[in-house]
């Protein structure tokens, strides 16, 4: 995901490391790089254009810290200027008071709904929800019976009925739902290649009737500006709740992504990285922000792990979490664990000190996976536990051991340290259910 854009922003960082600090020409100079970079991502170029005042602004009247980089100063600024561009606050998932909540899933055709509707009804699944999924596309032959695949595949229940109108489907999906004592009802319905009023009418309706707690518009990530006006059009029309961004496991440029929420006001609330049911993450505006600028993305890596391993485990981690006493020794074992889980190429760009080194051609580099665990496994149960005893002649000791160098030692080490930091603020925020 925005691998192109992490390369570029890479190069502007390390064009900074070179000045002694922040100057209103170094700063000037940047913004141009980032002004074109943004526009050549297919980004809006009203969007780019505010962003690009905005970390300007920002960066003129910055306090020279002679302890930060310019470097590191201007990743501060631009990563809070990305994290307000998503959004800030994580969007939660409205619910009803009496279920089953109705969540709505719009979009263009091949968009990704179908797909899109069997994820969230697998993972709603493992966190203990019974979704039923509806299919009310009536529209496209063979569209019901898709569903009922994905449906069969999340291990869902679900509903459809022929010789209908696709509020009906609704309708009497919501009264199905109430009598097999299901929670939550996902409504699939049909795209068009092109908006047309017939569509419009028919999804206003179901908006009318049922009042759904959230509509979501699916909008193909691939598309770039396209699926930006799209989504203002289904905005003007239907107001809905949250978008969907799919198809982020391609070479999306990642335009979309950074103007959908200036442009529409609605928050993009899920991503789609892939065909499989389980490629879907939440969307977590500062994680994303951090990922694209090459920071990693921990937190959202320990929580893939911890669907993989034993309850047991996930407490205790919970607990060092709360304390943030997680070791080295923790992080080996989670790494290890999500190896296990998947594609291994949406994984590697949360895993920090790995972004900047993934090739322009986004392989996966399995060698830098490889040698993150190489250092790891090269210190000993102390250095493991207590990091703060790796002085210079123990990091010599782990990069000879580990077959890598002492800077890619620092550099694992350092990024342990600001990771550890962020699951200690994101560890207050647990429980939630979407
Ligand atoms: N690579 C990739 N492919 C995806 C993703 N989401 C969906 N697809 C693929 O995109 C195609 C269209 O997906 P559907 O879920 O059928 O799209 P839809 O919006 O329901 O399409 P209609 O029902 O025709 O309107 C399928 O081949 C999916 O496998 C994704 O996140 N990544
Ligand atoms: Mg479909």
């Amino acid at each position: 995901m925005f691998q192109q854009l992490t390369d570029r922003f890479g190069e502007i960082f390390r064009q900074l490391k070179g000045h002694g600090k922040l100057t209103p020409e170094n700063i000037s100079e940047s913004l141009q790089e980032v002004r074109r970079i943004l526009l050549e991502a297919d980004v809006h170029f009203k969007v780019a254009k505010d962003f690009v005042d905005a970390v300007e602004k920002k960066a003129l009247g910055v306090e020279v810290l002679k302890s930060i980089s310019p470097a590191q100063q201007m990743i501060k600024i631009v990563h809070d200027e990305l994290t307000r561009l998503f959004g800030v606050n994580e969007a939660p998932m409205r619910e009803a008071n009496i279920p089953p909540t109705m969540i709505m899933i719009v979009g263009l055709q091949g968009a990704g709904k179908t797909t899109f509707c069997g994820k969230l009804a697998k993972h709603l699944k493992s966190r203990g929800r019974k979704p039923l999924l509806v299919g009310a596309d009536l529209q496209r032959p063979a569209a019901v019976e898709q569903l009922q695949i994905v449906a069969k595949t999340a291990g869902c229940e679900f509903f459809s009925q022929s010789n209908s109108t696709p509020l009906e489907v609704c309708r009497n999906a919501v009264t199905t739902a109430r009598q097999r004592l299901l929670d939550v009802a996902i409504f699939d319905t049909a795209g068009r290649l092109h908006i047309n009023e017939e569509l419009m009418n028919e999804l206003v309706a179901i908006k009318k009737a049922l009042k759904p707690h959230e509509i979501l518009f699916v909008a193909d990530g691939m598309t770039g500006q396209d699926a930006v006006n799209t989504a203002q059009v289904f905005v003007q029309r239907l107001d809905y709740s949250g978008v969907v961004l799919t198809k982020m496991d391609g070479d999306a440029r990642g335009g979309a992504a950074l103007s959908i929420k200036a442009v529409t006001g609605k928050p993009i609330k899920y991503i789609s990285l892939g065909e499989k049911l389980d490629a879907f993450e939440k969307f977590h505006p500062e994680r994303v922000a951090s990922r694209l600028l090459g920071m990693g993305d921990i937190v959202t890596l320990v929580e893939k792990a911890q669907q993989a391993v034993d309850q047991e485990k996930i407490r205790a981690l919970e607990a060092k979490l709360r304390k943030a006493e997680f070791t080295l020794e923790d992080f080996l074992d989670q790494m290890q664990q999500v190896k296990k889980m998947g594609p291994l190429q949406n994984l590697v760009e949360m895993i920090p000190g790995m972004g900047g080194k993934l090739p322009k051609d986004a392989q996966i580099d399995e060698k830098a996976f490889v040698r993150t665990e190489a250092i790891i496994q090269s210190m000993t149960p102390l250095e493991r536990e207590k990091p703060q005893v790796l002085n210079g002649s123990r990091r010599l000791r782990i990069a000879k051991g580990s077959g890598t160098s002492v800077q890619e030692v620092n550099r694992l080490i350092k990024q342990f340290e600001m990771m550890r930091k962020m699951m200690k603020s994101a560890s207050g925020r647990k429980g939630r259910l979407f």
